[in-house]
């Protein structure tokens, strides 16, 4: 299959350009406005390297949620680079990694990122960094367009795993088009459709089951900055210019927040949201467990049982409850058509055309994620009734840890706080929250001299937030076997039984 336009292939060619695609805080683009953009942008790309084709280049985005956002994605993908968004709230050590890791040859930017923009052109000389307004104020159009087989790769993402620091999730454009189109027919999507949007932009969750699916069939996408409860209540309550929102997608640590901004909103405020949330016709949990109590809750306020699904970034979605049908609380639902699926020695297996390409550049760690036989290895633990419904049942490993819907590796933790001068041993577990889903906790032993604060601080500058421990422990010596292998189970109760007594030392905080 060959594209011939500048949207992506999965994009339906018959939506009207009139059409509005999205919305942020400030103005509305339509499908044509977006493909100019786009058009200017791959002319601009194609331009900078010299190329009629960006051969697989990978071009990095540090751009906010917004038009900017899509045209940029777009046109790597359309220009036949590899699309690598970055987390806009990341220290700069962990974006420079990224791009190191993924041997970007380009980075673009937005204007509320240029300051970072030029820090990392200091550590990276060799990378183009690209300002978009500037390339959008510049590029002339008129492009001979490549020619993109679908067996393309198209995107990284990075995601933590067991050992060592993140890697990059290849997928190809056949990958990303089959983990698009069965959300798009499963979940019935269509240009009738408006999605409020609030989920980070460097996942799955928010860029495909979110973005992509939209724009998609000719749905709109509403760009929020950063979620917030008042504003995201407020905004369902809101019919923006008769746009009603009618699916909302979100971690569970999101529903947990609406329902804690509800409960304190007046009762004029929560009879207006209940009423407005009852209107959408979609409402779907993912990316982390959602506690039945959650689910219930919710229920009760909004009169929506919501869609609770199961996916991971190598794989997109795998397993989903359905959107007509028995919604079973506690359960992810049935395979996805596409999603072959089995069980063995209880962790979830999958193949499909979904399932992603390779880790980049790394091809030991590709092949051990995979068994002989092609299957790709979750590392969840899951169980199936007998009508067909699975239920995750947690992690292979304690140390891949989920909070606030991010994976979070604990070994990664634990290495970076090992580079601390001043800290001798560490440990790092998730502690269960009704909120978090997990907290990640550190259990420390350091130099008499330097406190957890100022560990914790250094730690910030080199971590993404969601990494940094919330719970610390100050310890003489972490709890071992007779072999000196580190107790997990043992360090976790040091933080459990902290929350029994609610013992809050100076050097024991919680946060
Ligand atoms: C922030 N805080 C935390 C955490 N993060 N406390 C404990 N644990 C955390 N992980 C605290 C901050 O210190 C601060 O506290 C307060 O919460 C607000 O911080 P802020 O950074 O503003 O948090 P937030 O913006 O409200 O973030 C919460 C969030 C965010 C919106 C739930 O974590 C989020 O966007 N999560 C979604 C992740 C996602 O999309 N995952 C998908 C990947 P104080 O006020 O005291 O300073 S998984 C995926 O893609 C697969 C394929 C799938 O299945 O979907
Ligand atoms: P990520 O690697 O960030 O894509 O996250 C994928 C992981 O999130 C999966 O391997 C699961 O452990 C977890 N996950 C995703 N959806 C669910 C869900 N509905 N219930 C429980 N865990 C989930």
């Amino acid at each position: 299959m060959i594209q011939s336009s500048v949207r992506p292939l999965w994009v339906k060619s018959e939506i009207d350009p009139e059409r509005v695609a999205l919305w942020d805080e400030k103005r509305s683009q339509t499908f044509a406005q977006l493909e100019r953009s786009t058009s200017l942008l791959i002319s601009a790309l194609l331009q900078y390297f010299q190329t009629n084709d960006l051969h697989e280049a990978r071009v990095a985005a540090l751009v906010s949620p917004s038009a900017h956002y899509v045209s940029a994605q777009w046109a790597v993908w359309r220009a036949g680079g590899v699309h690598v968004p970055l987390c806009t709230s990341h220290p700069l050590p962990e974006l420079e990694y990224s791009l190191r890791d993924s041997d970007a040859s380009a980075l673009i930017y937005d204007f509320p990122h240029a300051e970072r923009a030029r820090e990392l052109q200091l550590r990276l000389p060799d990378v183009k960094i690209l300002s978009i307004e500037e390339m959008l104020a510049q590029a002339t159009m008129g492009i001979d367009l490549p020619a993109l087989e679908i067996t393309r790769r198209a995107q990284i993402l990075y995601t933590s795993g067991t050992t060592g620091k993140p890697k990059g999730v290849v997928t190809t454009h056949a990958n990303l088009l089959a983990q698009i189109q069965v959300l798009v027919d499963q979940w019935g999507w269509s240009s009738q459709d408006h999605t409020l949007h609030v989920l980070p932009l460097h996942h799955t969750h928010g860029i495909i089951n979110v973005l992509c699916c939209a724009l998609a069939v000719g749905a709109s996408v509403e760009f929020f900055e950063k979620f917030d409860a008042r504003k995201t209540w407020e905004r369902i309550a809101l019919g923006r210019d008769k746009r009603w929102p009618t699916v909302f997608m979100a971690v569970p640590t999101i529903y947990s927040k609406l329902i804690d901004a509800y409960e304190n909103a007046s009762a004029e405020e929560r009879s207006r949201y209940s009423e407005a949330a009852g209107r959408l016709r979609l409402m779907v949990s993912g990316s982390a467990a959602l506690p039945v109590s959650t689910l219930k809750r919710w229920e009760e306020i909004t009169g929506q049982v919501l869609l609770e699904r199961y996916g991971m970034t190598e794989i997109g979605m795998a397993l989903s409850n359905p959107l007509e049908g028995e919604r079973r609380p506690g359960t992810v639902g049935k395979p996805l058509p596409g999603s072959r699926v089995r069980i063995v020695d209880g962790e979830l297996q999958v193949s499909g055309g979904s399932v992603f390409l390779e880790y980049f550049r790394k091809p030991q760690e590709t092949a051990e994620a995979f068994t002989e036989d092609g299957w790709f290895k979750t590392g969840d633990q899951v169980e199936v009734s007998a009508d067909g419904y699975y239920r995750i049942l947690g992690r292979s490993s304690v140390d891949i840890l989920k909070t606030g819907g991010y994976k979070v590796s604990a070994l990664e933790i634990e290495a970076e706080l090992r580079v601390h001068p001043a800290v001798m041993d560490a440990a790092v577990v998730g502690v269960p929250d009704s909120e978090w889903g997990e907290k990640v906790a550190a259990a420390l032993v350091v130099r008499a001299g330097t406190t957890i604060e100022q560990v914790e601080q250094w730690l910030k500058e080199r971590l993404a937030a969601y990494k940094v421990p919330r719970l610390w422990r100050d310890v003489s010596e972490l709890p071992r076997n007779t072999m000196g292998k580190v107790l997990k189970k043992s360090v976790l109760e040091l933080f459990t039984e902290e929350s029994r007594t609610g013992a809050s030392a100076e050097s024991n905080k919680s946060r």
